[in-house]
């Protein structure tokens, strides 16, 4: 587990400060936006940046290679074997490319200009790629778990080193879910949850899913899964990785 989380935080440190920080979209989907992923797709990566930057939840339908869940799906709906893909019920706009979905997701609920670095598109690929690289071994390949009844929750940020390798298994295993945006806002969410915990610091988050977390749960510490089919909530993504071999896998 200690390696896995290394090797999780220099991919992290790779892409510096993004997909960390959220400045919520002035227009949130009415209909939960869906998107065909492969977590260490670094293309897909660049999509998952800017939902947490624009703090919007999304439904995540794994494809990893060798699926046979989800992927055949965008065959059907698009035409090819590619992704990130982006369904958005609330307009009918589906598509392709990484960065056409970032400046979609910009424009029509960010409802601003797409930040700098976005417009330097090709060198976010390239820095996302080399972030994939310590990571190659993980949420690439299908070994395909049960499908839930219900969509479990993820409450995540896409830069978080402990929710990585959670999304990476969520994929090999071709679990769908809903992730629940938890990007930061405030300069104290940086000091990790026990030392929050020991000097009673609680961080007064802007965003509606770190709000839920505080006051349902009593604590902010990410990542955290929900799974309505059990109704059990956990925290630490160790207990978590556990819970869905026990629970899901084969
Ligand atoms: N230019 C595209 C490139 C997307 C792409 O090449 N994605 C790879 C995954 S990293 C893919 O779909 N490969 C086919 C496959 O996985 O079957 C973008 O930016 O979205």
């Amino acid at each position: 587990m200690a390696g896995n989380i290394a090797t999780s935080m220099i991919s992290t440190f790779v892409r510096a400060s993004n997909g960390i920080q959220s400045t919520p979209a002035a227009v949130k989907p009415e209909i939960m936006l869906q998107l065909y992923d492969i977590e260490n797709c670094p293309y897909c990566r660049l999509v998952r940046e800017a939902i947490t930057e624009l703090d919007l939840d999304v439904e995540i339908y794994p494809c990893p290679k060798k699926g046979e869940r989800f992927r055949p799906q965008v065959v059907e709906r698009g035409g090819k074997a590619q992704f990130p893909y982006l369904v958005d019920p609330n307009t009918g706009e589906e598509m392709y490319e990484s960065l056409d979905i970032v400046a979609y997701l910009f424009e029509t609920y960010g409802q601003r200009e797409l930040p700098l670095k976005w417009r330097a598109g090709r060198l976010q690929t390239l820095g996302s790629m080399l972030a994939s690289a310590p990571r190659v071994q993980n949420g690439m390949q299908a070994r395909p778990g049960a499908e839930p009844e219900y969509m479990l929750e993820l409450y995540s940020f896409e830069s978080s080193p402990y929710a990585r390798p959670v999304r990476e298994l969520l994929c090999e295993m071709e679990i769908p879910y809903i992730l629940r945006s938890c990007g930061r806002t405030q300069l104290q969410e940086w000091i990790l949850p026990p030392v929050r915990k020991r000097f009673n610091i609680r961080p007064d988050s802007q965003l509606e899913n770190r709000r839920v977390l505080q006051n349902t749960e009593g604590k902010v510490s990410i990542p955290y899964l929900y799974d309505p089919n059990t109704e059990q909530g956990l925290f630490e993504s160790g207990d978590i990785l556990e819970y869905l071999r026990d629970n899901y896998g084969d």
